[in-house]
């Protein structure tokens, strides 16, 4: 395909509960959205995953924003022959910035497999028609109030809880929800880098839970701790922020980093990419499951296809629309299942991302007019 316009819709949604974590305190998702337009007029939608401010990586609305407009987009809007494979290539010349490819990528994905009919999980590759799904709880101000917010999505049926912690707030909230929940419902916690080196031996102490997993414990850059970390502890320890390329997933596997990985699309620049990592673990039988960026639909449609491929087998944070949103962005909000399939969301199978995004909504939303990107 050949472009004729890019454009980014930039919105603010809000959440149904502010969401914490070691990095700050989120009460509404400021959304970057990139909508393509093919001369065909096949018109595809990407979301953007990085936050409004610079606080889980690098990346943020405003720097995606001037990126994609001054360097990424006219690099696509030139391009004679557009194929979401030839995005990656045709954008290598910029460093980093892979959220803001990423949605570059998957807005091209999208035009391309609408216009044939095909949907997400079929060309990833999905294995299976629903996908097990877990939550991400945010730190809460005190313990009961954290108990309280745990039982409702129990009682929604979730099939995986995930605590957010930091100094100050792992042990105590650990034991209680472990005590909640029982020995055997599947719970593991997520520091977003909020340790040191100083800690292990503290983080040993959650060796008591019986945690599927520790997640990202230290720096984004500091492979080293999390080799130590690995070597004393019987949990295991999950990169998240780590894990940008296929090649950083190769070397903190082999180098005992990391034991099981956490793929976000958008982290690592695309789903391309996340499928090269998905590819990659699983020949070296390292479990995978799909992180999550508080997703409007447009996000988390392609998630939920990409946690359909058999090497995820760990529950992903691909939570219910609800969980962030009272109204999400698509026709088809996210709804988890019943009966056998209670704690599981249906696999998309419409053309492309299987979503309608609601043009009403992103224009009530809008914090700015929208920007139109052309050749
Ligand atoms: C994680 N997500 O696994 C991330 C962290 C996260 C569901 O726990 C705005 C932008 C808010 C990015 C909140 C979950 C965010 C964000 C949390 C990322 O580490
Ligand atoms: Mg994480």
């Amino acid at each position: 395909m050949r472009l004729n316009s890019i454009t980014l819709h930039r919105l603010a949604m809000p959440l149904v509960r502010p969401f914490e974590t070691s990095f700050g305190r989120q009460t509404q998702r400021v959304v970057l959205l990139a909508q393509v337009r093919a001369d065909s007029g096949a018109v595809g939608w990407g979301e953007c995953v990085a936050g409004e401010g610079p606080l889980y990586s690098s990346e943020y609305v405003d720097g995606c924003e001037h990126v994609i407009r001054h360097y990424l987009a006219p690099a696509l809007l030139a391009a004679p022959q557009l194929t979401a494979e030839s995005v990656a290539p045709l954008l290598a010349f910029v460093v980093g910035h892979r959220m803001a490819k990423a949605a570059l990528e998957v807005a091209v994905l999208d035009a391309e497999l609408r216009a044939s009919a095909t949907s997400f999980g079929s060309y990833l590759g999905a294995v299976s028609d629903w996908v097990d799904c877990g939550v991400s709880v945010g730190i809460s101000p005190d313990i009961d109030t954290l108990l309280e917010e745990v039982s409702g999505y129990v009682g929604e049926g979730y099939r995986r809880i995930k605590l957010k912690i930091k100094p100050g707030w792992d042990i105590d909230p650990v034991a209680a929800v472990r005590d909640l929940i029982g020995p055997d419902a599947l719970l593991q916690v997520d520091a977003n880098t909020a340790y040191t080196g100083a800690d292990i031996a503290h983080l040993g102490k959650l060796d008591a839970f019986d945690l599927v997993l520790i997640e990202q414990p230290f720096a984004e850059e500091d492979i080293a701790t999390h080799v130590q970390l690995a070597a004393t502890i019987a949990t295991p320890v999950c990169l998240d922020e780590s894990i940008v390329t296929a090649d950083v997933a190769l070397d903190a596997i082999e180098r005992g980093a990391t034991s099981v990985i956490n793929i976000k699309p958008g982290r690592v620049g695309g789903y391309l990419e996340a499928v090269r990592i998905h590819d990659l673990c699983t020949e070296l039988e390292v479990p995978v499951w799909c992180g999550g960026m508080l997703e409007t639909g447009v996000g988390r449609a392609g998630n939920v296809a990409l946690a359909a491929l058999p090497g995820f087998t760990l529950p992903g944070d691909t939570s219910a629309s609800r969980r962030y949103f009272a109204e999400d962005l698509v026709e088809e909000p996210f709804v988890l299942g019943t009966g056998a399939h209670t704690g599981q969301l249906p696999v998309p199978t419409g053309p492309g991302t299987g979503v309608t995004v609601r043009g009403d909504l992103v224009r009530d939303w809008a914090l700015a007019a929208p920007i139109e990107l052309r050749p």
